[in-house]
Parts: C-alpha cells; sequence; structure tokens
C-alpha cells in the first residue's frame, strides 16, 4: 500500500468574514440582492468584484489617480452574454482595492468610430498626472480601429465623464490586417527617443499572431514600427498585451510602465488556447525589441494562471510601489445559467507581481488589502498527517475564507520517480493522479466546498515526485466532484510548480481564496496559480465544509 511520507504538517488557517461594513460594498451588495436570482446569490462572489448585474468580461485600464483605484471593464449593460454589439466600459473606485464604489459606465458606443462596442484598451498616466485611454472601438462598419479617450474633468477624483475627441480613431486597421484581428492597445511607455509606444495585438496576413508597436509625441498622430515587437508564427490572433519592466530578481518593488528596466515581461493571451502566457526578456527601447529568455512558441511559455482565467492586465501602484494584475474568470456552467444568475463573470483578486529569485518566473500574491477582511482567524498544528487522513477545520465558514497552509514533508526521498513524459502535461497527470489516487509523498492539501457526506468537494493539492536526483511539485486542482450537477465544466487543472522543495528544507505552501463559486489559489509563495469555478450543489444553505 503506497505510504503517505507526509509526517509533519504545519497548517495555519487565517479565515476572513465578508461583507465589510464599508458602505460602498453595502451599495453595491444590496444592488446585487436586488436583481440576482436565489441561485446567483448562492454563486456571487463576495470579496471578488463583480457588477452588479450582467456581463462583465476583460479588466481594462485599471489605474492609480489621486488617491483612488479605478477599475474599468468590459461591462454588457444589456444583459449577461457577451455580444450584442453594446460593450462599455463599466467603472468602479476604491480606496483599498477591496471595497468598490460602482459608477456610470466610463465609455459607451455613441461615435462612429466605436458605434458596434468599446472593446479592451489601457490606461496611461502623463507626466501632468493627468490619464488618458486607449481603447478598441468597433465602429460603424464594424473594422476594429484605436480610439483615445481623456477625463472631461482632471481634477474630479472619480473621473466620471470621459470625453472622446472628433479625431479619433487615432489608428485606423492596417492594410496587412483584417478588420476584426486588430486591438487592445496597451499601456503606453516612453522610448529614449522622448515618443510614446503602445503595443497593439493583431493577426498579420501570413504572419502570424503579433503584438505591434506603434509610436507617437501627441497621443494622437501614431506610426507603426516595421517590425513587431514579438510574432506568435504558429499561434493565431493573440490579444490584450502587456509589457512591463520588473525589478531584480527577487526584489518586490514594482516599476511604472517604461523602457526602463534590465528586465521585462511580456504578457499575451491567445485565442485559440484562451489562455494568458507570459514571459521574461530584454526590451530594447531604442530598437524597440524584445528578446525573450524563452524562445519557444508563446503557447509553451510560463502561465499566469493554470486554471480558468483571461484577459489578464496589469498596471504599476504608485502609492504603494507595486505592480498589480487582475484577470478575467469566466463562468464554466451554461449561458442558461448566466440567464437565470443575471450575471456573468468575476476577477481574480487585485494579485501583486514581481519577479522570483530565479530571474525566469513571476511570483503573484493577493494584495495586502485583502487580509483586511480576516474577521476570524482560526489556527492550527497538525503534528503528522498520513494517508488518508482528513482533518476538518471547524469554526470556519467554509464558503467564504481566505486559507494558508504550510506543508513540511521531511521524507522526499521516498517520493515516486516521475515518468519523463509526465512533464509535457500536469493536466493530465492531475487527472491521472487525482486526489483519492494514492502515492508516496502525497496527494497533501485542501478540500474546499466540501458537502457533508463529500459526494461534492474540490481538491487543491500537490504530489512530490523524484527525478534522478531532483524533486518535482505538482499542483492540481481537482475538480471533477466539484457539483454533482451535468453541465457544468470540471476538469482537473495542474502545472508543475517551480522551486527546488529540498533547498526549501521540504516546506511548500498553499493558500487558497474561498469564495462561494471561486477557488483561487497560489501554490509554493505564488510560483503556481490556479483558479477554478465551482458550482456545488450543497452549499445552497451555506453549510459547506473545508478539510486538509
Ligand atoms: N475581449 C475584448 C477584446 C479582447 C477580448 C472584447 C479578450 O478587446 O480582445 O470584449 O477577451
Amino acid at each position: 500500500m503506497a505510504r503517505l511520507s507526509l509526517a509533519a504538517c504545519a497548517v495555519v488557517f487565517h479565515l476572513c468574514l465578508l461583507i465589510s461594513s464599508s458602505a460602498s460594498l453595502r451599495w453595491l451588495s444590496d444592488k446585487s440582492a436586488a436583481v440576482t436570482t436565489a441561485g446567483g446569490v448562492r454563486t456571487r462572489s463576495a470579496y471578488h468584484f463583480q457588477p452588479a448585474k450582467n456581463w462583465q468580461n476583460d479588466p481594462n485600464g485599471p489605474m492609480y489617480h489621486n488617491g483612488l483605484y479605478h477599475f474599468f471593464y468590459q461591462y454588457n449593460p444589456d444583459g449577461v452574454t457577451w455580444g450584442n454589439g453594446n460593450l462599455s466600459w463599466g467603472h468602479s473606485v476604491s480606496v483599498d482595492l477591496v471595497n468598490w464604489f460602482a459608477l456610470d459606465a466610463a465609455l459607451q458606443p455613441s461615435r462612429s468610430f466605436d458605434a458596434n462596442g468599446c472593446w479592451s484598451g489601457s490606461a496611461t498616466i502623463l507626466p501632468d498626472g493627468s490619464p488618458v485611454m486607449l481603447y478598441t472601438g468597433i465602429d460603424a462598419r464594424g473594422d476594429q480601429v484605436q480610439n483615445v479617450a481623456f477625463p472631461k474633468n482632471a481634477s474630479d477624483p472619480l473621473l466620471v465623464e470621459w470625453v472622446k475627441p472628433e479625431y479619433n480613431p487615432v489608428i485606423p486597421v492596417p492594410a496587412d490586417i483584417k478588420r476584426d484581428d486588430f486591438r487592445d492597445p496597451s499601456t503606453a511607455w516612453l522610448g529614449a527617443d522622448g515618443l510614446w509606444r503602445i503595443a497593439v495585438a493583431a493577426r498579420v496576413h501570413d504572419v502570424g499572431g503579433a503584438t505591434l508597436i506603434y509610436r507617437s509625441k501627441d497621443f494622437l498622430r501614431w506610426e507603426r514600427n516595421a517590425d513587431p515587437l514579438y510574432l506568435a508564427h504558429a499561434a493565431g490572433m493573440v490579444e490584450c498585451p502587456d509589457l512591463f519592466p520588473v525589478s531584480e530578481p527577487g526584489v518586490e518593488v514594482g516599476l511604472p510602465a517604461s523602457g526602463a528596466g534590465a528586465r521585462h515581461v511580456l504578457k499575451m493571451s491567445v485565442m485559440d488556447t484562451v489562455q494568458d502566457y507570459y514571459v521574461v526578456g530584454r526590451y530594447d527601447d531604442t530598437a524597440d525589441t524584445f528578446v525573450p529568455e524563452d524562445d519557444d512558441d508563446c503557447r509553451s511559455w510560463r502561465r499566469l494562471d493554470y486554471g480558468h482565467v483571461y484577459a489578464s492586465k496589469s498596471f504599476f501602484d504608485p502609492s504603494k510601489n507595486r505592480r498589480v494584475l487582475w484577470g478575467w474568470a469566466n463562468e464554466s456552467d451554461s449561458v442558461s445559467d448566466d440567464l437565470v444568475r443575471g450575471w456573468s463573470g468575476v476577477q481574480t483578486v487585485p494579485r501583486k507581481i514581481w519577479l522570483d529569485e530565479d530571474g525566469k518566473q513571476l511570483r503573484q500574491w493577493p494584495v495586502e488589502e485583502i487580509e483586511t477582511l480576516r474577521s476570524k482567524r482560526v489556527n492550527l498544528l497538525i503534528p503528522e498527517v498520513n494517508a488518508g487522513g482528513v482533518n476538518e477545520i471547524i469554526g470556519v465558514m467554509g464558503t467564504q475564507a481566505d486559507v494558508e497552509v504550510v506543508f513540511e514533508v521531511p521524507a522526499l526521498e521516498h517520493a515516486d520517480v516521475l515518468e519523463p513524459n509526465w512533464l509535457l502535461d500536469p493536466q493530465s497527470l492531475c487527472g491521472e493522479k487525482g486526489a483519492s489516487v494514492p502515492g508516496s509523498v502525497g496527494p497533501f492539501g485542501l478540500l474546499v466546498m466540501a458537502s457533508g457526506d463529500m459526494q461534492e468537494h474540490t481538491a487543491v493539492f500537490f504530489r512530490v515526485f523524484r527525478q534522478n536526483d531532483k524533486y518535482k511539485v505538482l499542483m492540481c486542482t481537482d475538480l471533477s466532484r466539484s457539483s454533482t450537477r451535468d453541465g457544468v465544466y470540471k476538469p482537473p487543472y495542474g502545472a508543475f510548480v517551480d522551486m527546488d522543495i529540498e533547498a526549501h528544507g521540504g516546506i511548500i505552501s498553499l493558500r487558497t481564496l474561498v469564495d462561494h463559486s471561486v477557488v483561487e489559489s497560489f501554490g509554493g509563495g505564488g510560483r503556481t496559480c490556479i483558479t477554478a469555478r465551482v458550482y456545488p450543489e450543497h452549499a445552497e444553505n451555506g453549510n459547506s465544509h473545508l478539510y486538509v
């Protein structure tokens, strides 16, 4: 019989109860109660960003301005689905990235250059401190064009009104690009020559998915560089590019968008896989070239999240000198469920991101403000967990929790040997070796959103393998038992955690944010993230369980 050699397991649980008493959040909450059905309330998140009702997708133009965080997002004011040509920019503000006050939509289709939708884009803070938005408009003919918008009154702290100048679009569709393959301008940065640059996603005829660079001195006239910043020959259309500098490896300080910085990160959302990939590389702001440290097809780069997250976007937060990332976590049940709920789509929690000590991967961690939501703390020290040992965490609300666990594995040498081809497809490996398949070191982790009879549960767990004289840690979120309902997407999600567990004394951490229909996990100190959407039936009455 397989032996679980996880002998010492120190487990610390921090539990948070929401909703906070902030007036702004209460206002959102009351609105939501008015528009959602019972099912919508059950699965509605409590501390992941959601508008009161309707459809949301990509995060747009996040920024910090005059003491407030602004968050914009793709929003359909008319319904719970994406596609009726009326996409707008929803707008909320916050002082702490946690409690949000909803405002009217900032951008709505209104002019010939965006008559069929205001699609994704980004904010740039100009040297005088005022913001400018670049966004994709779907114009009256259905072309994707790039537009600018400015606040009507830059000293209004809420930036409620936005002006779209007559001279839009500032970048029409180029001749070598199809009218519907040209979108999602990035935040602009200044190059050494004093010109602004932006990256725009496109598919160039006969060439491939591309991150094009445009240069401008005034945000009005833009000139395209002859060469794209990055070309993904085999990947098809790419979306929502993000290019930003990072500090030295291991330094958590974020940097504003600019050409300066020893290393940059390029992130692209790839349409045919619906995944966000990133790579660390060297950007030269004179030649406008980017040399990735990993030259593979971008679909082999690292992923920001190995679960259900897309179209992410980061911004620099000068108030805390950090870079913060948002990502869209779509529903994964059905459109008819969306219609019943009255809403669709959540955002991940805002995550601080920085370059790991290894200089190759990003680390991600919920912004510290999320911890202000912890209202009741339960600490546990479990000296030893043996095979099959399941310890219930009593006294917490299983549908809404912030769980931090530290596992110590004293006998790594017992780990099962890794078969080399397992490295190629960790997701399938998580399916093959699910939470109930015993191994030598693991599975160990959490069972969240579990019904009393365990018919429903979501497993977030690790497994350690031996490869020659090194160890590999697999992280999985297995949804196969997350709901007894049919018609819900219930895959295993998985990835290897790129860390030397032996050098860390056999210690590995897991943080999981449970929020009704969201299970957002950070493995190995945020080296590997997996966000899942779950739809358990049992949680109707809030009576859900949590186990280690
Ligand atoms: N969503 C937006 C586009 C973007 C896509 C439209 C990515 O601008 O390419 O809602 O999810």
